[in-house]
């Protein structure tokens, strides 16, 4: 799957491109019935709402065939590729299900723990998101401040030990300060993701972005698969496997 000059421009301009209509009706099914029986996994990878409801598990593409095939998807392999300039590996994947009324997600980058706590070098990567729900403005979106990768990462970052999901999504997590994303927003704006089921999101792993809490009965499933170069790999082992790669075995792209 190639991207046209158009998406690359984007994707280097804004920080993020979304690809409509890549995975069909009953390709989504089967991925939802794959991550819905992944959640069910009572391990540490599983985060979960107060309420014991899971929400996310990290490695999703460890403990399934199916997600394990996600990974080596055209969508996935062939583009980043292109936009990595060279092999890529997974360095993380998770599946995130919003539930309603659940937990939101701080500003972050996904870079700032990567590099801070698993030793990833460069701000070299992708947080590749497959959307198996319609995600609309009412059912929380993922948002995100456009042209902040040109930040690299925010220094101001930290791990807040007082938030709610501090004990489990939150414990790697350097939340960007109110002050920062406050001058970030001022500077670039902030945007909204929204996108069909079975449309994918390329995103530069140094974006800042968030999302607040469902209160709509509409599910929200996304898989992410975040790689990252070759070139580019962690470090320091310092976290488990389902959150950090030890494989760093470039992702060979399988036709569908
Ligand atoms: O899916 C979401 O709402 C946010 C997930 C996210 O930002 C992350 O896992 O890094």
């Amino acid at each position: 799957m190639q991207l046209s000059e158009d998406q690359v421009a984007a994707f280097r301009d804004v920080g993020w491109v979304m690809l409509d209509g890549v995975f069909s009706a009953s390709e989504c099914d089967e991925l939802s019935a794959a991550a819905l029986q992944v959640l069910e996994r009572p391990g540490p990878e599983v985060g979960r709402e107060a309420d014991g409801a899971p929400h996310v598990c990290w490695g999703m593409h460890l403990f399934h065939e199916r997600l394990g095939a996600l990974t080596r998807h055209p969508a996935i392999v062939d583009t980043s590729k292109l936009l990595l300039g060279n092999d890529v590996f997974v360095h993380q994947s998770r599946i995130n299900i919003k539930q309603t009324g659940g937990s939101i997600v701080q500003w972050h980058q996904d870079f700032g723990t990567y590099h801070r706590v698993d030793g990833v070098p460069e701000p070299r990567g992708i947080m590749i998101a497959v959307f198996l729900d319609e995600v609309a403005a009412v059912n929380a979106p993922l948002l995100a401040v456009p042209g902040s990768h040109r930040e690299g990462l925010v220094s101001t970052a930290v791990i807040d030990p007082t938030v709610p999901d501090h004990d489990s999504v939150a414990k790697y997590r350097f939340d960007i300060t109110p002050e920062t994303m406050a001058d970030l927003v001022q500077r670039y704006g902030l945007e909204a993701i929204t996108g069909g089921a079975g449309s994918v999101l390329l995103m530069d792993m140094t974006v800042v972005h968030g999302s607040s809490v469902n209160i709509s009965p509409l599910r929200r499933l996304i898989l992410y698969v975040n790689v990252c170069p070759i070139d580019n790999r962690g470090e320091t082992y310092a976290r488990p496997v389902y959150y950090a790669a030890r494989n760093f075995g470039p992702l060979v792209s399988e036709p569908v």
